[in-house]
């Protein structure tokens, strides 16, 4: 009998320590400050045969119920499976419950020191949410952030209310890294809740109102939610070392990369230099190859990423070949990737004529995501174009009568046929060190031995510096050499110079 009580004791014991420790999970159900009432009463008799019969009543005691604090604040823990993005705003939202047995009030510190932001952001709003719409209402709502002193906000017994904590997430956050808020700071393990108070830097604590004191003290409480940057694919596409140029429009897809083949060997090959940048938030692979459409007809067009030692045909005779792309290596976020492209136009093409190869690049982790670049290709792009004007003042014949004494003004226009400049981080093609040489008696020339020059006729229209000398057969003032210099792409000028036909 004795064993088995001391079996029964160890139960008890056991069944005591238990309710102990899930104490903290729960609420306490009987309002502090209840006064509890006890009074007994007896009935008794002084015969048993005489239905007579007294009663008696004990005095009241009564027991008022102590106030018990309690604090919960929820989620521990969580880790929400939807990403947020770069620059976005992202919302966490806590639940701080009163498991108390009175109407207590939570506080939080003073310039939201209650909340802590682990990860590349900031915090942008923290907030007692007390009308539970989301947003922060001046007036209405509790801030825990911007209070220059401690806040609280009152919750009734087994009451609870949403904490919102706003949180932009950095520009340059990258897929994968997380963003964790803390709201208190109790140690110890999960759930952090309903812990003694010890005032510690980053506290959410139950503040007594002034008239109860709690048997327990001050009670704090901690909760943590953390989400995880998700992937941002994005690419941009342009001439080398310019993988964000902008092109006409402005835009991204019309940048371009401007060079020349010679207008008498149009299918010599024409490399070019281009650039990527994997602008998205985690490191990505991309496919290179000409867009829908971007090819020249009869054209040739091959794609190098290692610098031009291994060459991938993806174009032939203009259409897309058996290796219709290529795959770059992994290109870290934020970084360039350099690659060639090798044009061979159709020989005999059109000469000053322009030929677009579109280049684009594609994100491999989303293939919607995708960019464009131009290498463009001039069959030669100084364009030169002569006029001859006869005035007579002879008086033979009518006023534009080509007969000996009459002059002859001839003009020579040219102009750079390439586009002219635009956008931003484009390569132009300037035509350098322009010299246009009128020379009478170089074949098929014979006006040095039939004119004679004009004084004082000759001009350049952008001020091209002329010279005059004696032609390469050595007839005086029969050879012009006109230094225009620099012809950038869309400029234009003219050259003239009067002759008088010998009399
Ligand atoms: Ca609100
Ligand atoms: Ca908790
Ligand atoms: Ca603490
Ligand atoms: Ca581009």
């Amino acid at each position: 009998m004795k064993r088995k009580n001391h079996l029964w004791g160890k139960v008890l014991i056991g069944a005591i320590a238990l309710f102990t420790s899930l104490e903290i999970a729960f609420a306490q159900a009987t309002p502090g400050g209840t006064v509890i009432r006890n009074r007994a009463s007896a009935t008794y008799t002084d015969d048993v045969s005489n239905p007579t019969k007294y009663s008696s009543t004990s005095n009241e005691v009564t027991t008022t119920v102590s106030y018990v604090a309690g604090l919960e604040i929820t989620p521990d823990g969580s880790t929400p499976s939807t990403t947020v993005t770069p620059s976005s705003t992202a919302t966490y939202t806590f639940t701080v419950r009163n498991l108390g047995n009175f109407t207590d009030n939570v506080e939080f510190l003073a310039s939201g020191a209650s909340v802590r932001l682990t990860g590349p952001g900031t915090i942008a709003q923290a907030f007692v949410d007390i009308n539970s719409n989301g947003n922060y209402d001046s007036g209405t709502d509790v801030d825990i952030l911007g209070n220059g002193a401690a806040v609280t906000t009152s919750l009734a017994q087994s009451g609870s209310v949403a904490v919102v904590v706003k949180v932009t997430v950095n520009s340059g956050a990258t897929a994968g890294q997380t963003l964790k808020v803390d709201l208190g700071d109790t140690a110890g393990s999960s759930p952090y809740d309903n812990q003694t108070a010890d005032n510690s830097t980053n506290e959410v604590h139950t503040k007594h109102p002034g008239s109860i004191t709690a048997v327990n003290g001050e009670r704090e409480a901690k909760g943590d939610i953390t989400m995880t940057v998700g992937a941002i694919p994005a690419v941009t596409n342009g001439p080398t070392g310019q993988p964000d140029a902008q092109g006409p429009g402005p835009s991204t897809n019309t940048d371009y990369t401007n060079k020349a083949v010679s207008a008498s060997t149009t299918n010599t090959p024409i490399v070019f230099d281009n650039t990527l940048k994997n602008g998205g938030n985690s490191a990505d692979t991309f496919t290179l190859k000409v867009a829908t459409g971007g090819a020249v007809a009869g054209s040739k067009v091959e794609i190098s990423i290692d610098g031009g030692t291994l060459w991938t045909e993806v174009i032939t005779n203009g259409s897309p070949s058996g290796t219709p792309s290529v795959t770059t290596t992994s290109v870290a976020s934020g970084s360039n990737f350099n690659y060639k492209v090798r044009v061979t136009l159709a020989s005999g093409a059109t000469t000053l004529t322009a030929y677009e190869t579109i280049v684009q690049a594609c994100s491999v982790l989303d293939p919607t995501q995708m960019n464009n670049t131009i290498d463009r290709i001039y069959t030669g792009y100084l364009r030169l174009v002569k006029t001859a004007t006869v005035t007579n003042a002879t008086g033979i014949g009518g006023a534009t009568e080509p007969v000996p004494g009459a002059d002859i003004e001839y003009v020579i226009a040219y102009d750079n046929i390439a586009n002219a400049p635009t956008g931003t981080g484009n390569v132009d093609l300037d035509a350098l060190q322009v010299v246009i040489t009128e020379d009478g008696d170089v074949s098929p020339n014979n006006w040095s031995t039939t004119t004679d020059r004009v004084a004082s006729t000759e001009s350049d229209s952008r001020g091209g510096s002329i010279a005059i000398s004696n032609s390469t057969g050595g007839v005086a003032n029969s050879k012009y050499v006109d230094t225009v210099g620099t012809l950038a792409g869309g400029q234009s000028g003219t050259f003239r110079f009067k002759r008088k036909i010998k009399q």
